[in-house]
């Protein structure tokens, strides 16, 4: 494995095929937390204990909460230069592929071609209906999704209507600010059946992938004899079965190049003598990476 930018760009240009396997590290430079390690409590809670069908199912105004805070968050950020110089690379190649594992929305906002970019994990500006009986499902980026979901003020801050522009937000991943506390009643209804209640538009632990991503997916890793590279940038590469597109892509002949701030990260298959690891924030190595 080798950190030489060089050879990496010199197989770069030559390559035909391209796969980049995106995670929450490429956004943490944009302001957004990752799930695992420093940022990946929400409150107490450990953030992936959070992303289950069974934490929704159990206190659905809490994982309500966790969602909004995140829709608002990734609505105030703003794409880095690694969403950006990554948008380009698509644009500039027809066999190109981005599987992202980001519900955030900033490779779409970075204008990353839609049909060369899969969201493995669906998006937080998504949401859908939990009733068995009802299909209702639709973007949605209004923020808040309902009045009592708004993040509020620091009631400290001074009320004058000259200073309303000033208020700061609580934040409320922070274990020592309180939650408002909300009724069932106070979540976002289904507008089509008026019965059930909506839920945010992402894969959850156990769910599974959307089957029209996993089709494309699929077609493109085995419909061809030969992948050239799989970028995996900013993701810990244990979640199935995203991490497992590595090890696919490297079946059909791909070399790996991994950009990532922590040099354990590598996938679990390794990385071999002809892969490279740069270390560090995403944000900056990528865009010179990707020159
Ligand atoms: C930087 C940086 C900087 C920081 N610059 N780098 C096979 C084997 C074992 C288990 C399974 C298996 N197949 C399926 C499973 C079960 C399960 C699974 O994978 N479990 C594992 C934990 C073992 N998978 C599933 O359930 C999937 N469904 C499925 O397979 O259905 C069929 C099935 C079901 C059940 C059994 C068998 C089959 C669904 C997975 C859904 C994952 N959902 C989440 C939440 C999405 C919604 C939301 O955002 O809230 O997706 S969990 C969370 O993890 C989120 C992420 O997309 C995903 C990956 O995390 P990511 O992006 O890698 O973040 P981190 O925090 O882990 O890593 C950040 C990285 O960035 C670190 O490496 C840092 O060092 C680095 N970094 N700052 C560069 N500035
Ligand atoms: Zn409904």
């Amino acid at each position: 494995m080798s950190s030489d930018v060089e050879s990496f760009t010199a197989h770069l240009q030559s390559s035909k095929r391209i796969l980049a396997l995106l995670g929450a590290g490429l956004s943490a430079s944009s302001g957004l937390p990752t799930f695992r390690g420093a940022g990946g409590l929400w409150r107490s809670h450990d953030a992936t204990s959070l992303a289950t069908p069974e934490a929704f199912n159990a206190d659905p105004v809490l994982v309500w909460q966790f969602y909004s805070y995140r829709r608002h968050m990734a609505l105030k950020a703003r794409p880095n230069r690694a969403h950006l110089a990554l948008a380009e690379l698509a644009r500039r190649n027809p066999d190109f592929m981005t599987l992202s594992q980001n519900v955030d929305g900033l490779s779409q906002r970075a204008k990353h071609a839609p049909e060369k970019l899969q969201l493995l994990h669906g998006s937080l500006f998504n949401v859908k209906c939990t009733s068995f009986y009802c299909s209702y499902q639709a973007e949605n980026f209004t923020d808040p999704i309902v009045p009592a979901l708004a993040i509020p003020f620091d009631a400290s801050d001074p009320t004058t209507k000259d200073a309303v522009e000033e208020r700061r937000e609580m934040d409320i991943s922070d274990v020592d600010i309180r939650l408002p506390s909300l009724k069932i009643t106070d979540l976002p209804k289904c507008p089509e059946c008026h019965q059930g209640l909506l839920r945010p538009g992402v894969v959850w632990f156990g769910e599974s992938l959307p089957s029209k991503v996993l089709n494309t997916v699929d077609t493109f890793i085995n419909d061809s004899s030969k992948i050239d590279l799989i970028l995996v940038i900013g993701t810990s590469a244990r979640v199935y079965p995203a991490a497992g597109y590595v090890d696919d892509a490297r079946a059909k002949g791909a070399r790996v190049a991994v950009i990532n701030a922590d040099p354990e990260d590598i996938p679990a298959g390794g990385l071999g003598d002809k892969d490279w690891f740069f270390e560090g924030d995403a944000a900056q190595i990528v865009p010179d990476i990707l020159k």
